[in-house]
């Protein structure tokens, strides 16, 4: 994660349990990683994580296709988002 964007931005992962170990490696803004499914619902979130940071942030999930996004204030809106394909 940076200011604004995750790299990489397009994940597929294999339905059940997901583990994403999350690093900042950003210039000084906290930020996290929320997933939303095709209904708009936010399904699950991370800790907010500092620049310089790393967390371990693990779901559940079934298959289908998710927005990854940072849930702080403006970061989706400046480019902060990206596509969770799950199989
Ligand atoms: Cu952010």
């Amino acid at each position: 994660m940076t200011e604004f964007k995750f790299t990489p931005s397009d994940i597929n992962v294999a339905a059940g349990q997901v583990v994403f170990f999350l690093v900042n490696d950003g210039s000084g803004t906290s930020h996290d990683m929320a997933i939303r499914d095709s209904s708009g619902k936010t399904i699950g979130r991370s800790e907010l994580v500092s620049a310089g940071d790393s967390t371990v942030f693990t779901v559940t999930i079934a298959a289908g296709t998710y927005t990854i996004f940072c849930d702080q204030p403006g970061h989706e809106a400046s480019g902060m988002h990206g596509t969770l394909t799950v199989t």
